[in-house]
């Protein structure tokens, strides 16, 4: 797949572009294009133009840069942009939260060379002072650096797990492996991962590897064993791939699956009952006789525990409910009815309705529902109070046409950094769906973002709060929100929260998501989509769901429209 390589490089010509100061918008379509390049569900390289050319924010001029790409190796506009910026000034640039005027700045003025430079002036306190530099600034500099270093570390499940599942589709097709399964942080679905753990069983282990190294992703090998081989990827993951006997691959694939501190409990357990576990299988400590291995459930069931599915296994309870028996039925990607957050071209979104309802009903879906941005959201087209009349109308004519499924009209408005929303009491009032969330003034402190949220939640045409805690996995951290005291109101209220699936955003995280279910707070998953490929991303909100314990009826979505539009309606009438 070429797709995160070219969308790699059109997000840096629209760097360069910024640090020219460019028009904004030229930057913007860049930006657009390399977010829909990495969300197309197939290979670039194999599109012919007219495909390209469907793909939003792709027009010729772009289309033709990705084909001069694939072609030649390189794009010659981009080469001469390099040319143009000094290469210090763009590393500079990688820095989330160092924009191109700052950036620009440090580099005439300090000649930073590079971020270890710039990490360590900033230290040394001596970036203020410099036009426009506050102490302040120094310190989300130096957030900035820290996550730029923990980012290269770890990377969102979004952009590793497509990967992980193309090499597994190549290892089935050109390599005698006869199963073969993810193992690691991928198949507890942990929403970032350090590297690829894959385990197959084979008779031929050897050819496993040599295919395996050959692969075309393959960038580099670190190691080629027998059994075990380890590849670096274009996108610059690591991947491990084992193959261990048929014999032992259920307690390899527990072994190898983890978390570390799962295993460490059930090896104690094991221990306690005068069992061995490790990766080759069940063995009774007294004789060394195996008692099973085989499957992965051979390890629970010998351990007199029910199956423990993968996304729970991080040793925070799943044991001990699974000795009690409370373990939960985990919601499923079938349970999901509709899909809760999505964007139009009425505001930044590519898609008519039409088309919208179109690829809704290929899923399957029963009903989904259109948020569009407030008139706030300028860089997003956010609609005005009159457009926002004149959407719901269109969407009551589409339904009255519609058989079986069902267009929610709502909102994504827009809360506002003195706390109030983008659009009044009177409009909210007028349309099915209300989501609000945050999209500006990110640095407020705890007490004012706490504030702002809790006036949203209080708000009683609100439904859901969207992208909770606002965070970018490698690019922004989430804000700085009493999460507590918001989960409190919104359980007085009757307001749900949201798991964007976003794969960028997984807001609410696993973590947060397992606290809303304690407390009985009804969690509404949305995709975000802005394009109909998008909604593949529902995957991802689920698994947070798994992962936050999780069950069917925990989760908005999996309700009939008419309930669900009961239920939104709700609110208002208890205020
Ligand atoms: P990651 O790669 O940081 O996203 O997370 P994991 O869980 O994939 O961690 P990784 O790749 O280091 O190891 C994969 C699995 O192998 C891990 O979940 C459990 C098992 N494992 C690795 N090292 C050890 C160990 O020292 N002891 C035990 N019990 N298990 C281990
Ligand atoms: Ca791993
Ligand atoms: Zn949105």
């Amino acid at each position: 797949m070429k797709n995160q390589e070219i969308a790699r490089i059109f997000n840096e010509i629209a760097d360069l572009l910024e640090i020219k100061g460019e028009n904004p918008f030229r930057i913007r379509a860049y930006r657009r294009a390399a977010q829909n390049i990495e969300g197309f569900p197939k290979d670039v390289a194999e599109a012919p133009t007219e495909e390209l050319l469907t793909i939003p924010g792709i027009g010729q001029d772009l289309a033709g840069k990705i084909e001069e790409y694939i072609k030649t190796g390189r794009i010659k506009a981009y080469e001469e942009l390099k040319e143009e910026v000094p290469e210090g000034l763009v590393v500079l640039l990688s820095v989330p939260s160092l924009g191109p005027k700052t950036a620009r700045l440090l580099f005439d003025k300090l000649k930073v060379k590079d971020i270890d430079d710039l990490e360590r002036l900033a230290r040394e306190h001596r970036l203020v002072g410099l036009p426009g530099i506050k102490e302040k600034t120094e310190e989300n500099i130096l957030k900035g650096i820290e996550m730029l270093k923990r980012g290269k570390e770890r990377q969102p499940l979004g952009r590793v797990l497509p990967v992980a599942n193309d090499i597994l589709e190549h290892l089935k097709e050109k390599s005698p492996v006869k199963q073969i399964s993810l193992a690691g942080s991928l198949r507890r679905w942990k929403d970032t991962i350090k590297d690829i753990d894959i385990l197959a069983t084979s008779t031929k282990p050897k050819e496993v590897m040599k295919a395996f190294v050959h692969l075309p992703h393959v960038k580099e090998v670190l190691m080629q064993g027998p059994t075990k081989s380890s590849v670096v990827t274009e996108e610059g993951l690591q991947v491990d791939l084992r193959v261990v006997e048929d014999d032992s691959f259920g307690a390899a694939l527990c072994y190898f699956t983890g978390s570390k501190a799962h295993n460490i409990r059930l090896r104690e357990m094991a221990l306690k009952a005068g069992l061995k576990i490790n990766e080759y299988g069940i063995f009774r400590e007294k004789d060394e006789k195996k008692l099973g291995g085989k499957d992965e459930n051979d390890v629970y069931r010998i351990l007199r525990l029910p199956y423990i599915p993968p996304e729970l296994r991080e040793d925070t309870g799943e044991i001990e409910a699974a000795l009690e028996g409370r373990l939960p039925r985990l919601l499923e990607m079938k349970d999901i009815k509709g899909d809760l957050h999505i964007h139009s071209k009425w505001s930044d979104g590519s898609h008519t309705f039409d088309e919208l309802v179109a690829a809704a009903k290929a899923r399957g879906y029963r009903y989904i529902a259109i948020t569009d941005h407030s008139k706030g959201l300028g860089i997003a087209r956010g609609l005005s109070e009159e457009k926002l009349m004149d959407e719901k109308r269109e969407i009551e004519a589409i339904n009255k046409k519609l058989r079986g499924f069902t267009l929610i009209a709502g909102v994504e408005v827009d809360i506002r950094s003195d706390g109030t929303m983008d659009f009044s009491d009177e409009a909210l009032k007028e349309v099915d769906f209300v989501v609000a969330s945050i999209h500006s003034g990110f640095r407020q402190n705890r007490e004012q973002l706490t504030k702002r949220l809790v006036a949203a939640i209080k708000n009683p045409y609100v439904s859901v709060i969207a992208h909770p805690t606002g965070r970018l996995i490698g690019e922004r951290d989430a804000y700085d929100v009493d999460i507590d005291h918001i989960l409190k109101v919104a359980k007085e209220t009757g307001t749900a929260i949201e798991i964007n699936a976003y794969p960028l955003r997984l807001d609410l995280n696993d973590i947060y998501a397992k606290r809303a279910k304690e407390l009985g707070i009804p969690i509404a998953i949305g995709t975000d989509a802005h394009i109909i490929s998008q909604f593949n991303y529902m995957v991802y909100g689920v698994s947070i769901a798994r992962r936050g314990w999780l069950e069917k009826s925990d989760v908005l979505n999996t309700l009939d429209a008419d309930m669900l539009l009961k239920i939104f309606k709700m609110k208002a009438k208890q205020v």
